[in-house]
């Protein structure tokens, strides 16, 4: 299997995160990615390619091009105001309060952004710009008749909105990889997220679409960030009723339970009879992820893969979420080997 990768992901560094009222370091940090393409590598799993530069247009197909903006500038915008930290909101657009768009960076960071621990900081536009290219060129290479592919982004994209950062996210990489597939002949296109959180940017951009069908795993929003979307009773509006397949699932969740729903997910999958499957890859389902709940062991990641490659469809994997530094490797290398060895 092909991996597409950059290491320009380095570009987003932000040296602070907010997590239980501290300043810590941040749980999505470079070397995540570095660990990823290592493994990669150590397995032989296929040739590593740099992305093709897709420009703008793709990006400006799902996003808010105000919201683009804001984050284009906001690090300059921020040390403009001779702040000395990185870049966080600290005031929100709350209940009954006014919609209207601030000028200053304080208000908005408030109005695009959904939570507060995600810091913006020098380059993290650059990465993120480099991570939704990566996206659109393993979709690039779907239509050019690959199986499967690896696109290793970094910074995420799942939490990402038409006009909402936050949850390590800023672009919507597998959403962009969803409309280019779209734009260039495919009639539908699945989308299932295995990530641990739910990818409430991805519901958020296409729920009221028939031609995407958006199928996620996550924790119980109850219990679990986004806290606010992904509850079972959410299946689109409009033409997309019906389109958006939530599973939320409690604290403790093992691979049992956590397969039975993606048996069942999967079903849903085939029954749309997609062109095309993205994968939003987070390993943040496992036993000792530092900020997850689910109990998925190593060798469960190389199980579910090959559940997915019994669908027969042209497969990309968008890499999201997963915070078990020494074991992220080999739980996402788990799942494409897995998908492998049953394609
Ligand atoms: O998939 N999303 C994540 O892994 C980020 C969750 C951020 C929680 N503060
Ligand atoms: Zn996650």
């Amino acid at each position: 299997m092909e991996t597409i990768f950059t290491e320009r992901h380095k570009l987003r560094n932000s040296k602070t995160e907010l997590y239980g009222g501290e300043l810590v370091e941040p749980f999505e940090r470079p070397s995540r990615a570095d660990d990823i393409i290592d493994r990669v590598r150590a397995v032989n799993l296929g040739p590593v390619s740099a992305p093709d530069d897709f420009g703008m247009d793709p990006i400006l197909a799902i996003h808010d091009p105000a919201f683009i903006a804001f984050l284009q500038t906001a690090w300059d915008d921020w040390q403009a105001e001779g702040f000395k930290g990185e870049a966080m909101p600290m005031v929100w657009p709350a209940r009954r309060m006014s919609r209207r768009i601030p000028t200053h960076v304080e208000g908005r960071l408030g109005y695009y952004a959904l939570a507060c621990e995600t810091t913006i900081s020098g380059g993290t536009w650059e990465a993120a710009y480099a991570a939704a290219q990566v996206a659109l060129t393993g979709a690039q290479r779907l239509n050019d008749g690959a199986r499967a592919v690896f696109s290793l982004c970094r910074p995420p994209g799942h939490h990402a909105a038409i006009d909402m950062y936050g949850g390590y996210c800023f672009v919507n990489n597998a959403a962009v990889a969803a409309q280019h597939l779209r734009d260039t002949g495919a009639e539908r296109v699945a989308i299932l997220d295995v990530d641990f959180h739910h990818g409430n940017g991805t519901q958020d951009i296409f729920d009221a679409r028939d031609d995407v069908l958006f199928v996620s795993l996550h924790g119980d929003p109850m219990h679990a960030f986004p806290h606010f979307l992904g509850h079972a009773d959410e299946r689109g509006s409009g033409a997309g009723q019906g389109y958006t397949v939530n599973y939320p699932m409690p604290p403790g969740t093992d691979f049992g339970t956590w397969r039975a729903a993606l048996a069942d997910g999967l079903s849903r999958i085939a029954e749309f009879a997609p062109d095309k499957l993205i994968i939003s890859l987070g390993v943040d389902t496992f036993e000792t992820d530092p900020i997850s709940f689910f109990k998925l062991a190593s060798d469960d990641f190389a199980t579910y893969g090959a559940d997915i490659a019994a669908l027969g469809l042209p497969t990309l994997f968008v890499m999201e979420g997963g915070y078990d530094i020494a074991e992220i490797g080999v739980n996402t290398v788990n799942v494409l080997q897995g998908f492998e060895g049953a394609s």
